[in-house]
């Protein structure tokens, strides 16, 4: 089926001049950018993405992390989207992720992971929505 999934290049792959290298493995893998900017999001627009995660303890350090420097988000379109994104990306700690994923080959630490993406239709919705208001 295909579907649409949120994906932000985040701060610290910005900073490493990998945006090129991550778009071409969305595009080679059948994910198809239908949306994209990049912008500096301020800590309360970082705060409101990551809701779900405001009881945890690394919020503060997340928030302020995603506000840090320039983000590319995008508007991956293409079949299972949602899932195979989260294949391509790997584990949310760059160290366990599989060989060949973005997160292995780019994640600095756990917090500073270069890549986000939804992890369900009802999510992906939210975070489209979020960004892009147009797409609602
Ligand atoms: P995900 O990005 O793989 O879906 P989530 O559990 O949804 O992982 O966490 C959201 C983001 O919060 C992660 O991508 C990472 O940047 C950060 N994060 C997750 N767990 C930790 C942690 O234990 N310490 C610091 N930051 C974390
Ligand atoms: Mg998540």
């Amino acid at each position: 089926m295909s579907e649409r999934t949120l994906a932000i290049i985040k701060p610290d792959a910005v900073a490493k001049h990998v945006i090129g290298d991550i778009i071409q493995r969305y595009e080679g893998a059948g994910l198809n950018p239908i949306a994209m900017k990049m912008v500096r999001l301020s800590k309360k627009s970082a705060e409101g993405f990551y809701a779900v995660h405001s009881e945890r303890p690394f919020f503060n350090d997340l928030t302020t992390y995603m506000a840090s420097g320039s983000v590319v988000l995008l508007v991956l379109e293409g079949e299972n989207a949602i899932a195979k994104n989260r294949d391509l990306m790997g584990a949310t700690d760059p160290k366990k992720a599989d060989t060949g994923t973005i997160r292995a080959a780019h994640g600095a630490s756990i917090e500073a992971n270069a890549v986000h993406g939804s992890d369900a239709i009802e999510t992906a919705n939210f975070e489209i929505g979020y960004f892009f208001p147009e797409f609602e």
